[in-house]
């Protein structure tokens, strides 16, 4: 069995790692179980990836040479590992276009996402620290800010490598050691990845990257009596499982980043032409597979008719096709599954009853390609309404009062993002302090930047990814009392 195996892409060929990376080394999976990725736009088997989990490795690691490397070498490392994703960008993109689907532009993007989250995460390296609290003239207490320990990190594809980055930087930068595992259908640029941790002078057992099925794999991580924390992005269904798998282990720390169905609000003082963009952008972006996709798009009676019209001709002019062709905006859902699934949404709109705007097929014969997907006249309680659809596929619903749409956007189990595209400030004001999200956009959308935390209320998870908050995610807080008297009082 080979551990690695080059493939050539539309724009570079290179050498792909397989198999499992641990305590430095490559290795092929214990039971030599393999499975197969396969490439969105054709069809075709990209290449087997073996399965296993190592949690002692990233064990080993923690208590040896990570503790003793200084948070000002954390740092260096992380930042190295940034300089490092820089350097292989258009390697890096090539393999999220071939094994994800998405446009090539879009992946050039995500791999230069990613270097900035490292870079960031880098510089906080050294700069975590306690605090002294005066409690009386005998006492000196301190708060130190530890590490959690050994980190299971279990990602989805929609963004591969940018949630790889989410999950090591501030992991690695508060010296935590990771098992992670990457999503089936995208496991190919996480494993590269784990390379470029070597090249970049990672200890061996720091970062740890398996590939393996959710329910053997991700499972095995979530139920594992040695493994003190679990970060999980994906579906809301297998979040519940992991914190079942969590309180029924070791009662390791949970993290969660799930599903969405977030509204876009319009009102009717919006720059229309503005606004139609970032509409478009925040459902249609990565072919709409986002957690924070803008899927529920609510426009004011004054100039729904107008946007309709506007948002429609819009929808019909992005580029959908060849993840490799350079003005492609849209490319082929992740997979069979995905597409079926999406697939069955846009069948239950046309069944319940919602009015198809424009799209609702698949576009061409081979790979699974969508065209861009609106509804309208749907009313509450429909599926289209309710359920995250994931696909390139939206509603669309008037509204005549503030009131109303905030109790009509709040009418979700989900509350991960929202936005409001208005030119009145108090407007923008009081209805993002309304909105249940953990991210409110105003005149934007899909805007995700290192510094800025992001996550969701509600179903939509528990905890913050990126800026400072994520670094409270993986350390726990120690406090340190020390007697200067001696004397018992
Ligand atoms: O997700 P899963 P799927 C949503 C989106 C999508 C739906 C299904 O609505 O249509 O989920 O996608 C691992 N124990 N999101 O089926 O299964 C799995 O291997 C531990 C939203 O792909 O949640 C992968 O690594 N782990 C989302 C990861 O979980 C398990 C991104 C995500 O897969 C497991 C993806 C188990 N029992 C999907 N079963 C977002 N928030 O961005 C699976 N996994």
């Amino acid at each position: 069995m080979s551990l690695s195996v080059v493939i050539k892409t539309p724009t570079v060929s290179y050498e792909q790692p397989l198999g499992l990376y641990i305590d430095g080394k490559w290795a092929a999976g214990v039971e030599q179980k393999t499975f197969e990725t396969i490439n969105p736009a054709n069809e075709c088997i990209i290449a087997s990836v073996y399965i296993d989990i190592a949690v002692k490795a990233a064990r080993k690691a923690l208590n040896g040479i990570w503790a003793q490397t200084a948070p000002s070498q954390r740092g260096r490392l992380l930042t190295k590992l940034a300089d490092l994703f820089e350097e292989d960008l258009e390697t890096l993109s090539a393999i999220e276009s071939l094994d994800n689907g998405k446009a090539i532009s879009l992946s050039r993007g995500d791999v230069q996402a990613a270097a900035d989250v490292l870079r960031y995460y880098g510089g906080w390296a050294d700069k975590l620290h306690g605090k002294v609290i005066d409690t009386d003239p005998e006492t000196l207490n301190y708060t130190r800010h530890e590490p959690i320990g050994v980190c299971g990190q279990i990602i989805p594809w929609n963004f591969p490598l940018l949630m790889w980055s989410w999950k090591i930087g501030p992991a690695l930068a508060t010296g935590n050691t990771v098992v992670l595992k990457t999503a089936e259908q995208t496991p190919l640029s996480g494993l590269y990845a784990a390379n470029l941790c070597h090249k970049a002078g990672i200890p061996a057992g720091v970062v740890n990257i398996v590939s393996g099925v959710g329910g053997v794999a991700g499972a095995a991580l979530a139920a594992h009596m040695d493994v003190d924390k679990i970060a999980f992005t994906g579906s809301t269904l297998i979040g519940r499982k992991i914190m079942r798998a969590a309180a029924d282990s070791n009662l390791k720390k949970v993290t969660l980043e799930l599903g969405g169905k977030s509204p876009n609000i319009v009102f009717n003082d919006a720059t229309i032409d503005l606004a139609i963009s970032w509409v478009n952008f925040g459902i249609f972006f990565n072919q709409g597979q986002c957690c924070c996709a803008g899927s529920r798009i609510y426009v004011q009676s004054g100039v729904y008719d107008q946007f309709v019209e506007a948002f429609k001709a819009r929808v019909g002019r992005n580029i959908v096709g060849d993840p490799f062709a350079d003005n492609t905006f849209q490319g082929p859902q992740v997979s069979r599954l995905q597409y079926d699934r999406i697939m069955g949404y846009i069948r239950s709109g046309n069944e319940e009853g919602a009015t198809l705007e424009i799209g609702g097929q698949r576009q061409g014969t081979e790979g699974f390609y969508i065209q861009p997907t609106v509804f309208s006249n749907v009313k509450p309680e429909m599926t289209i309404m309710r359920e995250e659809i994931f696909g390139p596929v939206c509603v669309i619903c008037k509204f005549e009062t503030e009131e109303e749409v905030v109790r009509l956007s709040n009418d979700s189990v989900y509350g991960l993002a929202a936005a409001v595209h208005t030119r009145d400030l108090n407007t923008a004001i009081r209805v993002s302090n309304a909105l249940s999200a953990g991210t409110v956009w105003v005149n934007n959308y899909n805007m995700l930047t290192a510094q800025v935390p992001f996550g969701g209320c509600k179903e939509s998870g528990i905890g913050r990814e990126l800026g400072k908050y994520a670094l409270s995610n993986y350390t726990h807080v120690k406090s340190v009392r020390i007697r200067v008297g001696g004397a018992l009082f």
